[in-house]
């Protein structure tokens, strides 16, 4: 309870912030934009998203934070893309509450208030998300793509979708989830795993992104199977905004 009545607090005492996890064009060789993550910077010290938002969650606070969130990204992004030749891309993360018909008007406040370029937005979910109401998944995420923003499949591989239903969801990127990416070069399986979803991925017109990539062997694997972008320890971990603000220069 303590932690709920914290939790409450913080959006009003501003202790929320947002780090930014670069993701780099294997094929490019460039920053091409990058993941927010949250962090709760409490009276007690930093505090990581596991520790907080399932609590958000439960509580229902996940809905005014989750639009905190998508502003702030989006007000962080247009002031990096005033500044760029080529725009970056940011990407949010939704979760499961945040998921229903009211976050079209979300987002397109969050864009309306800052001037982000919606082709730049893009909106990260999960397949268990997506799952839970198939039919009403499909309708919302076209309503969000017909705002001009792009949907990534996070932690791909891991949820229970069929293929199939990659059809019938509309999406721009999907994201490798990183426990397939930990066992490359040296586990069969995994290699196999990851060359398909690229494989699959790119006969579907779909962007792919590797997660958790931590190597120099991870990284060339990648690249020469064509996976599009890559975010990983080997790059940066996630980058409170004034550092990710050098990563661009
Ligand atoms: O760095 P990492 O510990 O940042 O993130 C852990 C988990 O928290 C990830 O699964 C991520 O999707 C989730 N997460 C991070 N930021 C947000 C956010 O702004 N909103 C939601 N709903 N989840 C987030
Ligand atoms: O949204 P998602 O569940 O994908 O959240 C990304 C999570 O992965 C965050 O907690 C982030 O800090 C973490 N992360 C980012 N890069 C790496 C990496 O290279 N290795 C590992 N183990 N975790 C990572
Ligand atoms: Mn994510
Ligand atoms: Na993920």
């Amino acid at each position: 309870l303590l932690m709920e009545v914290r939790l409450r607090d913080a959006l009003k005492r501003q202790e929320f912030e947002l780090y930014y996890q670069p993701q780099y064009d294997l094929g490019r060789n460039c920053l091409s934009g990058c993941e927010a993550l949250i962090r709760w910077n409490s009276p007690d010290g930093l505090v990581m998203p596991d520790q907080f938002i399932p609590l958000a969650e439960e509580t229902g606070l996940i809905i005014p934070i989750g639009t905190w969130v998508l502003e702030e990204a989006c007000r962080q992004g247009a002031i990096w893309n005033r500044a760029l030749a080529t725009p970056v891309s940011v990407a949010v993360n939704v979760s499961a509450v945040q998921f229903r018909p009211a976050l079209v008007n979300e987002v397109r406040g969050a864009l309306d208030r800052t001037g982000f370029e919606p082709e730049q937005l893009v909106l990260e979910v999960t397949e268990s998300v997506l799952m839970s109401d198939i039919e009403g998944s499909i309708r919302l995420l076209e309503q969000l793509r017909s705002l001009g923003i792009r949907i990534a499949l996070d932690d791909f591989g891991t949820g229970y979708a069929s293929l199939a239903y990659l059809k019938r969801f509309v999406l721009d990127k999907l994201k490798i989830d990183r426990t397939f990416i930990m066992g490359i070069p040296e586990d069969k399986d995994d290699v196999a795993i990851t060359s398909s979803i690229i494989d699959m991925a790119r006969h579907l017109n779909i962007i792919t992104v590797a997660e958790g990539v931590e190597t120099e062997a991870h990284c060339e694997f990648l690249r020469k199977a064509g996976c599009n972008l890559a975010q990983g320890y080997y790059f940066d971990k996630p980058l409170p905004a004034e550092v990710f603000s050098q990563r661009l220069q």
